[in-house]
């Protein structure tokens, strides 16, 4: 049988691939499953991940099908799976870059905001359909993608069914790189890939620090943001990487070309 999610290790960036595209990559209980085990081999083995999905679609969300059979406990459940297994990339150890491509609808959207890094090619959309539905948000959308894009706007979609061009959910900070037609797996890789040369206690920081901080009190995240920024100061790897800089041994920064 085909697998559900694709796995490759390609220069230390962990490939992982929604691969059920007649189905529109929905995000059945064994999709959900075999993402998780990628996820898991991918922190084991990776310094950084892609996630995307095979076909013309990122991914249609929850399997409806699957779905409407579920008892009331086990849809509890079920979403607190998902919490657990999203968390797992958004709290994890290496940055994950999400590739999006057409439909980017409801739990599909809800992956994608556990994602650290967000590319969209021009064809892609997004959607909360959830409302015209029956149902709602299960994959932490409520928490994560309110707070990417903002309360109101999730509402409004949720509410109209509205979907979402990639230009202006780059402008509601839903996405952060808008690239042409088949091209966001390819930009995914190269940002991977510059994520992955950094200095690894540093991506840690970045990734675990930063969404617990946004949950603190100022006077709290100010306190703990102290602690990271000593602790990240004194490993070998911020020795050397700052020595490299005064040494003029390393590259400046830039402004950018885009
Ligand atoms: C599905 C699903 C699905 C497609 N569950 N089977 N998500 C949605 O409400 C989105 C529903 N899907 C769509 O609106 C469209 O399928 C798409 C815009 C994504 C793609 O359209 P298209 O024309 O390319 O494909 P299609 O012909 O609609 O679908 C192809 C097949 O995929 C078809 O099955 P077939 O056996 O008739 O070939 C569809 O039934 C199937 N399919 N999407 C099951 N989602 C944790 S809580 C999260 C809550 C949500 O995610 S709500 C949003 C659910």
């Amino acid at each position: 049988m085909d697998q559900l999610v694709t796995y490759e290790l390609r220069d230390e960036i962990a490939l992982i691939g929604l691969n059920r595209p007649a189905k529109r990559n929905a995000v059945s209980d064994r999709v959900v499953e075999a993402l998780n085990l990628a996820i898991e081999r991918a922190q084991l083995e990776a310094k950084a991940a892609v996630i995307h999905g095979e076909g013309t679609h990122f991914c249609a969300g929850l399997d409806l099908a699957e779905h409407s059979e579920k008892p009331l406990i086990a849809a509890v459940q079920g979403s607190r799976r998902w919490h657990r297994i999203f968390d797992g990339i958004e709290r994890g150890g290496i940055p994950f870059v999400v590739a999006l491509q057409g439909a980017v609808v409801g739990g599909g959207f809800e992956l994608a905001a556990a994602a650290h890094v967000r590319v969209a090619d021009e064809t892609a959309f997004f959607g909360l359909p959830e409302g015209t539905r029956g149902i709602f948000v299960g994959g932490g959308g409520s928490v994560r993608i309110a707070r990417l894009i903002g309360t109101q706007r999730m509402g409004d979609m949720m509410l109209t069914g509205r979907t979402v061009s990639p230009v202006q959910m780059e402008q509601w900070g839903g996405v952060s790189y808008v690239v042409p037609a088949g091209q966001a797996l390819e930009r995914a890789i190269t940002l991977a890939k510059a994520t992955a040369q950094n200095a690894p206690m540093s991506n840690y920081a970045i990734i675990n620090a930063l969404p617990r901080i946004r949950d603190m009190s100022s006077e709290d995240g100010l306190f703990v943001e102290s602690l990271m920024s000593a602790l990240t100061s004194v490993t070998p790897e911020a020795t050397e990487r700052l020595r490299a800089f005064l040494e003029k041994r390393t590259a400046k920064l830039a402004a950018p070309t885009e």
